[in-house]
């Protein structure tokens, strides 16, 4: 009796959720908060809505205030045009001098404070909704807003989704469903979606989004679909967020009908001078362009013996008479058998630093070579000291288990801004570099390679969600924890009970480690091809070879790993010498990034006593068991979590479960006869041949 009455308590207590979610809503799902007390406090500072001001993204902020707070508190709070002299409400102002209060703010930040009135101000109108979300989240996060007191700035400029959707529907390397972009239907028909997407994107502070493949169409520039991207861009603008195009170098070419793309040449520099006009005619806040050129076969400037900063300029340029920039990608790597891929885009890039026109921002992936579970920095990172550098970020999981795994990335993120490049003494992290203040640009941007698609949840597995809730707050600002982040996300989007929130964060913060240590352990990377899904370390043919697996982990009977130090390729020399001497001594590596850097005997005793194949299998096998332990919290936490999403994670994570083993078996029997050591103990060997794994995915494979 008592057991039952104290769970019907628990369920009135936390269950703050309407039944059969399917997580279309995401963080900003505003349920009714239970507690009648702390609603009523809440209520007492927000009698009314006072919008002192008048535009769209003002009138945006104030509706999405009363939005929230009528599904939080359960009423309707009024939108006033003046607070006079009422008391107990929330004030959205603009202040435009620094002396009225708002001087530590730059164009994009906001401050709340509460005096007699909670007042919500900034320099700007994205300024207010940015602190409108943020007010929000307090109360979402169950905060109290007595006396509270906020100042916050965005840390980077441009704040971007990149979306790699193409013109009939499908997204490279999305995972959930088909492109939210419906290009059959607009500009006529615009989806209501779109507004959901962006104020989702607004509420975490991001304020642009490429919306197609950097594998780019030219028809992105045809008039045609001038006229469907301005459509979105009148969804978007609302939001405070820029639309910006990926383009096809070639363009003046295949659509232009000129006999050449040379950026030098003064009919090419015209064409799309003439095409940047006619954008900005139909999309007047138009962000600007994101380039992938020469580059995995994307056609480019080096195709006319130019360099990536004759084309880069070009294009700004184009862009010089209006307020939008050029994203020119630095993932570039050429086909040779010979040469380090970890080295290429360093190689390429470096010698161009100063070339650049000021419009014109590097965008570099977080690591040398391609999104793997885990990469040291990218050494282009604080090497470019006169070019703005943008962080590129993957949220969809190409490497990472796709839609499947649970893998949060927060962690994965953070080590990368973390990391310490040294170039002007210790203290020079990579998001130094990033949000400029080590070199001093204030033409700063970080960009995320989207998760998003058209399953009713978004991202696929519900889980997947806080990714792109973790990329957009540490865009704003880099300095939040992977905890801090973790915790707002399970409280907004899943419960709010305190112990399973607790549970779940712990589950998410351990989940990339363990996703490394079945997959890629010790600094192992890209054991796959074609799908970048199923393990295939034994691929060994391919058209480059750099996409086979071999050519990453270089087993052989010697040893495992890519001898980068300077008896191998010695692409370490590309990082300064503090962060060389971290790396390149085999004894003093740290175990994650060991075969990063070296090629490791298989009976060597590593820092922790064990060989490198005992210390292998340790994390192949924990890894995998580990999993069974995610499936094991997942199960704690259901009485708090909704039962559509419980069971979508729990049947995701027995999937993956499924799938890690696989991963343990694919490695573990490939490696050991090039390591002839037996298994150790306790650890039993796969009840599978090699030749069966194999057998599987081909299959996985197969059309
Ligand atoms: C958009 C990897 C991916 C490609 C992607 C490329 C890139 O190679 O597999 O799908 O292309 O990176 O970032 O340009």
């Amino acid at each position: 009796m008592k057991k039952s009455f104290a769970w019907l308590l628990f369920l009135l207590l936390f269950a703050g959720r309407s039944n059969a979610d399917d997580g279309y809503r995401l963080w900003l799902k505003y349920d009714l908060i239970r507690d009648a007390a702390k609603r009523t406090t809440y209520a007492q500072s927000a009698q009314f809505i006072a919008l002192t001001g008048n535009s769209p993204i003002l009138q945006t902020a104030a509706n999405e205030l009363q939005t929230g707070l009528q599904g939080l508190l359960g009423k309707t709070i009024p939108i006033i045009a003046n607070a006079g002299n009422r008391t107990g409400g929330i004030v959205l102002t603009l202040r435009n001098t620094p002396d009225a209060g708002a001087g530590t703010l730059n164009d994009e930040g906001y401050q709340i404070e509460q005096r007699s009135n909670i007042q919500i101000s900034a320099k700007t109108d994205r300024g207010v909704l940015y602190g409108v979300f943020a007010l929000l989240r307090y109360v979402q996060t169950g905060q109290s807003l007595h006396r509270i007191t906020l100042t916050s700035n965005p840390k980077v400029r441009y704040r971007l989704l990149n979306h790699w959707d193409n013109t009939n529907g499908t997204i490279e390397r999305g995972y959930a469903g088909e492109s939210l972009w419906k290009w059959f239907e607009l500009p006529a028909t615009v989806d209501s979606r779109y507004r959901d997407y962006a104020r989702a994107n607004a509420s975490l502070g991001i304020n642009g989004t490429v919306v197609n493949n950097v594998n780019a169409s030219a028809r992105f520039m045809t008039d045609e679909y001038i006229e469907k991207v301005a459509a979105l861009a009148n969804v978007f603008r609302n939001y405070g967020i820029r639309l910006y195009l990926s383009i096809y170098f070639p363009a003046p070419k295949t659509i232009g009908g000129l006999k050449t793309a040379d950026p030098l040449e003064p009919e090419v520099k015209k064409w799309w001078a003439d095409k940047t006009k006619a954008i900005y005619k139909a999309i007047p806040d138009f962000g600007g362009f994101l380039v992938k050129a020469n580059s995995e076969g994307e056609p480019g400037p080096q195709d006319y013996g130019r360099t990536h900063a004759d084309g880069a300029n070009m294009l700004a340029e184009a862009l010089a008479p209006y307020d939008g920039v050029v994203m020119w990608r630095a993932f570039v790597y050429k086909a040779d058998p010979k040469a380090d891929r970890f080295k290429a885009a360093y190689e390429e890039f470096v010698p161009l630093d100063g070339k650049f026109n000021k419009k014109v921002i590097i965008q570099v992936k977080n690591g040398p070579i391609d999104f793997q579970p885990r990469e040291p920095f990218s050494p282009i990172f604080g090497n470019m000291p006169q070019t703005p550098l943008s962080m590129e970020f993957q949220i969809t999981q190409e490497y990472m288990g796709f839609a499947t795994h649970t893998v949060f990335e927060a962690p994965l993120f953070k080590e990368c801004l973390d990391s310490d490049t040294f170039v002007k003494g210790k203290g020079s992290t990579v998001a130094k570099v990033v949000d400029g203040s080590l070199h001093g640009y204030n033409v700063t941007a970080m960009a995320g390679v989207a998760n998003t698609g058209s399953d009713r949840n978004w991202t696929g597995n519900p889980m997947a969600q806080a990714n792109w809730y973790a990329f957009g707050r540490l865009a704003w600002d880099h300095t939040l924890s992977a905890e801090a982040i973790a915790r707002e996300w399970v409280t907004m989007s899943l419960t709010s009970e305190p112990k399973s929130v607790q549970t779940i964060i712990n589950m998410l913060l351990k989940s990339r480690d363990i996703y490394v240590a079945y997959n890629t352990p010790l600094g192992l990377s890209r054991p796959w091809t074609g799908a970048h899904f199923a393990p295939e370390p034994w691929q060994n043919r391919s058209s480059r070879p750099d996409w086979t697996a071999i050519y990453y982990h270089r087993a052989d009977s010697a040893g495992l790993g890519f001898d980068r130090t300077t008896t191998g390729s010695n692409a370490l020399a590309q990082y300064r010498p503090e962060v060389q001497q971290q790396w390149n001594n085999v004894e003093t590596c740290p175990l994650p990034y060991l075969l990063w850097f070296h090629h490791v005997p298989w009976t060597k005793k590593l820092t922790n006593g064990r060989t490198l194949w005992d210390e292998l299998c340790v994390h192949f096998y924990s890894g995998a068991d580990s999993v069974r332990w995610m499936q094991q919290q997942w199960v704690q936490v259901k009485p708090a979590v909704d039962p559509a999403i419980f069971a979508d994670v729990a049947g995701r994570l027995s999937t993956q479960y499924k799938e890690a083993i696989w991963w343990r078996d694919a490695w573990v029997l490939y490696l050991q006869p090039f390591a002839r050591q037996p298994i150790p103990a306790p650890f039993k060997k796969p009840d599978r041949t090699l030749d069966e794994v194999k057998n599987l995915v081909n299959i996985y494979q197969m059309r």
